[in-house]
């Protein structure tokens, strides 16, 4: 039972009175970091059937669970940031008045945890303690989110001792309700330091450590207290006989950051001694040192990553990752041995076929020959479907993972899914002409979030979704941190397109790991070492400085993607102009005035 002397801070102990009040549990427990907690709620789960328990062999501690096939994805149409102001959300996010939106949800929350049990989780984003750690208090009625939790943050008495007396916490409520997609709302207050989330059972929607406060609502936070909350994953890259170098990359949901984050170099690579180490694979919190460089930390403590087409060829670090104590959603099963499956992890298997009988994400059974209506095969995973799994488990997490003074930047990277116009990899010509890259990002939808898939649609820092304040203010603060750091001391803008297409649909450049051919580009420039071909979207490489050692990749194809199309320019620019008239007057000068410089130079 929980016992609120155990709890020092007022304000905490407030917060917490004021939902038992609002929410009337039956039952309350302090999740404090104990193994025993841990046991109790899995063996519960497990035994009302709403965790399956994997293969203790060959996943030991691992679990699955299932949730509503409404309940798959972040719902962007359903999440709200509620700013007193509503100019202050800004174009790119849903608005509703704060009064109104309390009143809605307090109505939906009234008595939703009768007969339930009210779970209270202290976590930290970030080292417990560090520099830039943060608070927050999640409470939840859900086993499912606590084990979450558990893998994704720091959870337990620890957090609560370093929060002390202070206020500056998040304060997070999230109840499940009837999984009710029509009355689902996904709603940050950033003023007032808090989330409500309801009617989901889904990761993204209900982990509110996650995107909720580590990218919206410290969005907010970082443009008042000066730092940055950026949805890129964290990499370190060490060349022999250099220090490493660390680069952060802003892709779209579903776009690449985890397997950037854990790429494994190309043979020749690796010959010459290179190596990659993960710091984070989703958000990076950014600040000045004390140096005056930018540091990064991973607030997070695990992945989250997409499940189908991770592999051993493709990430092998990421399926290391998921082989002990780690939870997989909506993931298909093998009833007879008890392991998981999804769409591409077949290229593990000896004889590279699909197995011939699973119980689907649904709970249903499937065979490989199963098609739907319009004769497409039948997917055994959700496209979403994903595993949760321990940072430590991954093979290649970084020495410094646990350094809560972070990793100094050198790179700062954007991209997104380009089939056609945007090059294989371009480089900004500032920090300012970097700001503007960002700005101007573009990428296919995927199914990270409901609603249509493969329509290109402006996704600037691929933040669109988890800006928590104006993006117009966004983008200044961008260039207000730009104005804080010297010259020497500024990371280099790069622009990468993993994704460009052939006539055929498929995808021209190999990916994953000869990635790192395109890194490898982007140290030496950061290092001085080559030069490149200036264009008007910024500097191409010249082909013969990517390395191409043990690809089979011909330098003309090499040359067609790293083509800057003036024509298809012209229209991209033309598309900016208008996506930025969105922004109206909280648009930046510097960013209006390069737009109409790119289309001035494209159209010559
Ligand atoms: P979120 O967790 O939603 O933020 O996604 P993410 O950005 O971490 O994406 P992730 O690394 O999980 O990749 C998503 C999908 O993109 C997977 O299906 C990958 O197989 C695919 N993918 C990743 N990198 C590449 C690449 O270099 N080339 C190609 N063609 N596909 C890639
Ligand atoms: C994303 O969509 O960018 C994710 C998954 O990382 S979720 O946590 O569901 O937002
Ligand atoms: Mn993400």
């Amino acid at each position: 039972m929980f016992d609120a002397s155990k709890i020092k801070n007022q304000k905490v102990l407030e917060f917490i009175q004021d939902r038992i009040n609002l929410l009337q549990p039956k039952d309350i427990v302090l999740i404090d970091g104990s193994e025993e907690i841990y046991k109790a709620l899995t063996d519960e789960a497990i035994a009302s059937g709403e965790m399956i328990k994997l293969n203790e062999k060959t996943y030991p501690g691992c679990l699955l669970h299932r949730t509503r096939p409404n309940d798959v994805a972040r719902v962007e149409a359903r999440t709200f940031i509620c700013s007193r102001k509503e100019e202050d959300a800004g174009p790119t996010n849903n608005w509703m008045d704060p009064k109104e939106m309390y009143a809605k949800l307090n109505g939906i929350l009234d008595g939703a945890y009768k007969g339930r049990t009210m779970y209270i989780i202290p976590f930290s984003m970030g080292p417990v303690g560090g520099p830039i750690s943060k608070v927050g208090i999640e409470i939840t009625d859900s086993i499912y989110v606590v084990l979450n939790m558990r893998i994704m943050t720091r959870v337990g008495m620890n957090v609560l001792e370093a929060l002390g007396d202070s206020n500056d916490f998040v304060r997070g409520t999230h109840a499940k309700c009837d999984v009710d997609p029509e009355q689902r709302y996904i709603t940050q207050f950033p003023e007032d330091n808090t989330i409500i989330s309801v009617n989901s059972a889904y990761g993204g929607n209900v982990l509110l450590g996650k995107k909720c406060f580590a990218l919206r609502i410290a969005s907010y936070q970082g443009k008042n207290e000066m730092w940055q909350a950026e949805h890129m994953l964290i990499l370190g890259i060490e060349r022999p006989g250099k220090p490493i170098v660390y680069m952060c990359a802003a892709f779209p949901s579903a776009c690449g950051k985890t397997n950037l984050a854990m790429l494994i170099p190309p043979k020749s690579f690796q010959e010459k001694g290179y190596k990659v180490y993960t710091v984070g694979d989703d958000i990076a919190w950014i600040k000045k040192g004390p140096d005056g460089r930018l540091y990064a930390i991973n607030p997070e403590n695990g992945f989250f990553g997409v499940a189908p087409g991770t592999n051993s060829h493709s990430n092998y670090n990421a399926l290391m990752s998921t082989k002990k104590n780690a939870i997989f959603t909506n993931v298909a099963l093998n009833p007879e041995t008890k392991e998981v499956w999804w769409e591409a992890l077949e290229k593990d298997a000896p004889d590279k076929k699909k197995p011939s009988f699973l119980i689907d994400w649904t709970g249903k059974d499937w065979t490989p020959d199963m098609v739907d209506a319009e004769g497409k095969p039948v997917k055994a995973a959700h496209p979403n479907s994903r595993f949760t799994a321990p940072a430590i488990n991954c093979p290649c997490i970084s020495p410094e993972f646990e350094n809560g003074a972070g990793v100094p930047i050198s790179a700062f990277i954007f991209g997104g899914r380009r089939p056609t116009t945007v090059p294989l990899v371009y480089q900004a010509k500032s920090w300012e002409n970097g700001v503007f890259i960002g700005s101007i990002m573009g990428s296919e939808t995927t199914a990270a979030a409901t609603g249509a898939v493969g329509v290109v649609r402006r996704d600037p820092m691929a933040m669109r979704p988890f800006c928590g304040y104006h993006m117009g203010d966004y983008f200044q603060h961008w260039l207000d941190i730009g104005k804080t750091v010297d010259l020497d001391k500024q990371p280099k803008f790069f622009n990468v397109n993993w994704f460009r297409t052939d006539a055929e649909g498929n995808f021209i450049w190999p990916g994953f790991g000869d990635n790192m051919r395109v890194l490898d580009w982007m140290l030496k420039r950061i290092d001085g070492e080559v030069d490149a071909v200036e264009t008007p979207i910024g500097f191409v490489p010249k082909a013969d400085d990517i390395d191409l050692t043990g690809l089979d990749f011909s330098k003309e194809t090499l040359k067609d993607i790293l083509k800057v199309d003036n024509a298809a320019w012209k229209v991209e620019a033309e598309g900016i102009k208008e996506f930025y008239k969105s922004f109206g007057n909280k648009l930046p000068k510097s960013l209006a005035d390069q737009a109409d410089e790119l289309l001035a130079k494209v159209s010559k």
